[in-house]
């Protein structure tokens, strides 16, 4: 349960830091998943449903970069989705009734690649209100050296940026139109165990993770039950079934939202490292030589 101190910041900035928030045997848990996850991507070839791979990956020494939708993937990371130790915590900031939107487990395996471009997760998935937000678990100690995320206080009440570049969503902020001014942005920082949880609207990024340790992140997307995805919610049991806390409903809460919409899609489908391949300008440099198809 949040403080009312908690809550406000969490209007005011757009984003919230909480130590220490998953047990260390829980912690223990998603990460030895995660584990057999990495180790079961030997012998895979590329880019599959389960995984994306990072510029340099080859069955012999797999380079994973993100486990996508690991809800899908494994029962006990499902479970963890619906943990009170989080759902708890999205009551006090989305409302009773609560839906899983979708996750990732971001791993940075080390390659300049990996640094994730300004944008906002609205963008990607419009909804007809914008009582969304992601929380990111973190199951390493995430800190200064290893690729924290960036978060640009206040944008969530701003505008929705433009994501498009030659005509095309890119799932980049398009850094030549945007007013933003990214000195601004504060880094997050936490113990393996501690979450931080941002607005859908908040612009966020992180530069790659050249230092040599893991810095993996699992992230879970919430939206209250009444924000309807303006996409599609695709086919009703499946999107009931998500239902983290509280009942489903039929009746979609409308409000003043600015929105685009996230096509045409992606010249670089399957993740939004691959999308922002296609981005006209990179802010986060590549720093080194693997990251020359990127740059
Ligand atoms: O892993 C990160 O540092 C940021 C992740 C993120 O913003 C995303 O995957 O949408």
């Amino acid at each position: 349960m949040l403080t009312p101190a908690q809550i406000d910041t969490y209007r005011e900035k757009g984003y919230l830091v909480i130590e220490d928030v998953v047990s260390a045997s829980s912690l223990a848990r998603l990460k030895a998943l995660t584990e057999e996850f990495v180790d079961k991507a030997a012998g895979v070839p590329g880019h599959t449903d389960v995984y994306d791979v990072a510029d340099g990956h080859t069955p012999e020494a797999p380079l994973v970069r993100r486990i996508k939708l690991p809800h899908k993937a494994h029962a006990e990371f499902r479970a963890f989705a619906s943990d009170p130790v989080l759902t708890d915590i999205m009551a006090d900031l989305l409302g009773h009734d609560v839906r899983l939107h979708g996750g990732k487990i971001n791993l940075k395996p080390g390659t300049a690649a990996d640094a994730v471009e300004w944008h906002q997760d609205w963008a990607f998935y419009p909804h007809t209100n914008d009582d969304l937000l992601a929380v990111g678990v973190m199951l390493d100690d995430m800190d200064l050296e290893n690729g924290p995320i960036l978060m640009l206080p206040g944008t969530h009440r701003g505008p929705v940026y433009d994501h498009h570049a030659e005509g095309k969503f890119s799932g980049a902020i398009d850094l030549d139109s945007c007013d933003l001014d990214f000195s601004k942005a504060e880094t997050v920082t936490g113990r393996a165990g501690s979450i931080s949880v941002h607005h859908v609207r908040l612009v966020h990024g992180s530069s790659a993770n050249l230092s040599g340790k893991p810095r993996r992140l699992l992230l879970w997307e919430y939206a209250a039950a009444d924000a309807w995805p303006l996409m599609g919610a695709g086919d009703l049991d499946e999107f009931d079934e998500r239902m983290v806390r509280g009942d489903p409903t039929l009746a979609p809460r409308l409000t003043d939202v600015p929105v685009r919409i996230p096509l045409p899609a992606a010249l670089h489908p399957g993740s939004i490292f691959e999308n922002q391949r296609a981005a006209a300008a990179r802010f986060f440099e590549p720093a080194d030589s693997r990251s020359a198809a990127y740059s």
